[in-house]
């Protein structure tokens, strides 16, 4: 195949993808006359009745308050306040000042009509040194934040750890290297639920591994900075995921009855090049595979023999028992979905190949997210297939941009709606095709602190004034209370 014909055949495949996601098949509309097709046509943009849309956040990005009301360090903290290693060297100090203008930031929410809220508790206002005497006054916040979510009619959806590791831990025992902090992570969660679940019914244990692992522990450009050797590293993983499995553990265990515990991974997601048989079963394959150090094992309770192989002697120390906790059945999978990693059939043992993205391959404002609208199709997919998932949600997705407001004032994020609608239509053939996506939450409410970024990457549908904290909606965000109200794309 000459690289024109690919890069052409490329170009006709997403558009056909994309318009398949929005129009009723020729036959249908011919059997129902030009009027009915009409009518279809919209309703086919819709999402099923009650779909929860939301939005999210997390802790250090938001809140600030770093220092108040007994909240100790986490590992980014410490990280930011490192010369070098955040982009200007901004520091979540400030950030939205979430934790003083929550009620402000509700109301947000209630404008856009969003009916959940994704938030993350921060472990080192709950347990100051990771473990031992809790802080009551470090989850009274979280008392209060939920208290105002029910009364304005949104339902509280908590993650427990998206990264703020208490630096104490990092200190006293190495972080995630060490099983005690999968330990006290479990404790974490066991006391969290057992005072959050009168009123909040649904928490994800864990956000990404994917992202805070690798970048944290294996390239160091992520809290804690560090570059582990290979076998340090991969059972820092294991750790990681064994927490994951104490945390459902005691959330069960401490949790008020009815309380849904899941997980908010950002799973590889394989996506074929070619919509076939053949390449679509290689996406599916490469899937299991690219995630067999998460997700895989979380959902069968065995890393699959090719990952056991290729790490080969740095392979992680485990027992059976390790096995069974890891496993622990979840009421439903969350998954971060953001970009592509297109897969193709071949004739190797493992069945498939990724292919590489050309360099003209285009991405939003940050370089690592490319746009592949049909990620948003086939990820849900993949987890339905592979593990036989009965409840998902998209726990993340969304997108920076460059956010200029302009004269009036306004910020008319255009390539934000761009991606966002081309996304959505392939999360509602997903539903129409009976995936069971049960709901979304748009990645994020406002601007806020974007990890190594700092401020410069903005992913909000808020403007976020960082001088005055002024908050201004985005073009983005008319769109988006759009598509609630009229539960379709639009
Ligand atoms: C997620 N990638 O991070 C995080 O959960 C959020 O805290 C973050 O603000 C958001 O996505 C936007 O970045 C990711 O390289 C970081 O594919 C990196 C990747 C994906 C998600």
């Amino acid at each position: 195949m000459t690289d024109q014909l690919s890069r052409r055949t490329f170009a006709k495949l997403a558009g056909a993808a994309a318009l398949g996601a929005s129009t009723v098949p020729l036959a249908a509309q011919a059997a129902q006359g030009a009027q009915a097709a009409t009518l279809q046509t919209l309703t086919a943009r819709s999402f099923p009745t009650g779909f929860l849309w939301g939005t999210a956040t997390a802790s250090y990005q938001v809140e600030g308050a770093v220092a108040e009301d007994g909240r100790m360090p986490s590992i980014w903290d410490t990280f930011s306040h490192t010369p070098g290693k955040v982009a200007n060297n901004a520091t979540g100090d400030v950030a939205d000042d979430h934790y003083h203008r929550y009620k402000g930031d509700v109301q947000l929410m209630k404008a856009l009509g969003v009916k959940a809220y994704r938030f993350s508790i921060a472990w080192p206002r709950v347990f100051p040194q990771g473990s031992g005497a809790p802080n009551p006054k470090g989850l009274d916040f979280y008392n209060r934040l939920v208290d105002e979510l029910l009364a304005n009619g949104i339902e509280p959806f908590a993650t427990l750890y998206h990264w703020d590791l208490p630096q104490a831990l990092q200190d006293r025992v190495g972080g995630w290297e060490s099983r005690d902090t999968a330990q006290a992570f479990g404790n974490y969660a066991g006391y969290v639920a057992e005072h959050l679940t009168d009123r909040v019914k649904h928490i994800f244990t864990i956000n990404e591994f994917g992202a805070f692992m690798e970048l944290g522990y294996g390239i160091g450009i992520h809290a804690p900075g560090l570059k582990l050797p290979k076998a340090r590293f991969y059972q820092a993983r294991h750790n990681g995921v064994l927490g994951h499995g104490l945390a459902v553990q005691a959330i069960r265990a401490r949790g008020k009855p009815g309380t849904r515990v899941g997980i908010a991974e950002n799973l590889a997601v394989g996506v074929p090049v070619i919509e076939t048989p053949e390449h679509i079963q290689a996406a599916e394959r490469a899937t299991r595979e690219m995630n067999a150090q998460y997700l895989t094992v979380i959902m069968e309770g065995k890393y699959t023999d090719a990952y056991l192989a290729r790490l080969g002697a740095d392979a992680p120390h485990f027992t059976p028992e390790d096995l069974k906790t890891i496993s622990t059945p979840m009421d439903f999978v969350g998954t971060n979905i953001y970009q592509p990693t297109f897969v193709r059939a071949d004739a190797s043992p493992s069945g498939f190949t990724i292919v590489p993205n050309p360099p003209s391959y285009p991405h939003m404002a940050s370089p690592w997210l490319f746009m592949g609208p049909e990620v948003l199709y086939w990820g849900p997919h993949h987890v339905a297939k592979l593990w036989n998932v009965k409840e998902i949600y998209i726990t993340e997705n969304g997108t920076s941009s460059s956010d200029v407001p302009a004269a009036d004032g306004q910020v008319y994020d255009t390539d934000r709606i761009m991606y966002l609608r081309n996304y959505l239509s392939q999360l509602q053939r997903a539903v129409s095709d009976g995936v069971p996506v049960k709901g979304y939450f748009l990645w994020s409410l406002m601007d806020n602190f974007e990890w190594a970024d700092g401020y410069g990457n903005r992913f909000g549908l808020h403007y976020v004034d960082y001088a005055t904290q002024r908050r201004t909606p985005k073009l983005s965000a008319a769109f988006y209370r759009e598509v609630i109200a009229r539960n379709a794309v639009v």
